[in-house]
């Protein structure tokens, strides 16, 4: 694949929102305009599907459809979005992708792990994020960052137990797989958490000779 593919992940207000806009950045200071997506979402079906499963009308949801919408959701993005992108050599900067599943419905929700690898090998037909970064910060600190801004969609109503276990599947995830993930300290204040990202996206563009 010609193109690259940068994830970010992490719980909730875990400040995704201003370190998109420092990767973006970051790579538009080197000639790079990557795309940018989200999950779920970042296409028309995708939305649709996004706004649904976020719906705080539609609680119960049963684990499984959860996790099935997940994937509807990433196979659109993957085979309308990402994958003709990266197939004519373009950068792709996601707020979430797979690994998002690993934490919230596999470790978050207890969905086997093995059963995510199945629909991932599926439904993202083998792309796999080159760098992946981490923003990594205490479950009850994030929440009270993310109860100060909006409403909470259902996911977001889970109690601190189910974002304490998200934060340690993601962190498993990136402990198992250290040469794709960067995991940055998202505790301190905005300024800090944005040195750390241009630190690692440089070391990135560094591995690939494009500094
Ligand atoms: N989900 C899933 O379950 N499975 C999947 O496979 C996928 C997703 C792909 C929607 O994702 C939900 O879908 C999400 C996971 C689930 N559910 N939950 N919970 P999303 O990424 O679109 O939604 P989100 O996680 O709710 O994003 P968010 O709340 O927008 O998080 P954020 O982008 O990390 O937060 P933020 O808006 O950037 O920051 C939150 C607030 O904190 C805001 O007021 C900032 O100004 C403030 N902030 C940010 N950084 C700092 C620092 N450093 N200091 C102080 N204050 C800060």
């Amino acid at each position: 694949m010609k193109g690259c593919l940068i994830t970010l992940e992490g719980g909730e207000g875990a400040g995704k929102s201003s370190a998109l806009s420092v990767l973006r950045d970051g790579l538009n200071a080197r000639g790079i305009s990557p795309i940018l997506t989200r999950e779920p979402g970042g296409t028309r079906m995708g939305e649709a599907i996004r706004s649904l499963v976020l719906d705080r009308e539609l609680g119960p949801v049963a684990a499984e459809c959860e996790l099935l919408l997940m994937f509807a959701a990433r196979a659109q993005l993957v085979q309308e979005v990402i994958l003709p992108a990266l197939e004519r050599g373009e950068w792709v900067l996601s707020d979430r992708f797979t690994d998002a599943s690993f934490a919230y419905q596999g470790a978050g929700r207890g969905q086997p792990l093995e059963r995510i690898a199945a629909l991932e090998a599926w439904a993202t037909q083998g792309i796999r994020p080159d760098l992946t970064l981490l923003l990594d910060l205490p479950s009850a600190a994030g929440l009270a960052r993310a109860g100060l801004r909006s409403e909470p969609d259902r996911i977001e109503r889970e109690d601190l137990g189910f974002f304490d276990r998200v934060r340690a599947g993601y962190r498993a995830r990136a402990a198992a797989e250290p040469a794709r993930f960067r995991v940055i300290d998202a505790a301190g204040d905005i300024e800090s958490v944005s040195r750390q990202l241009r630190a690692a996206l440089a070391a990135f563009l560094s591995q690939r000779g494009l500094d």
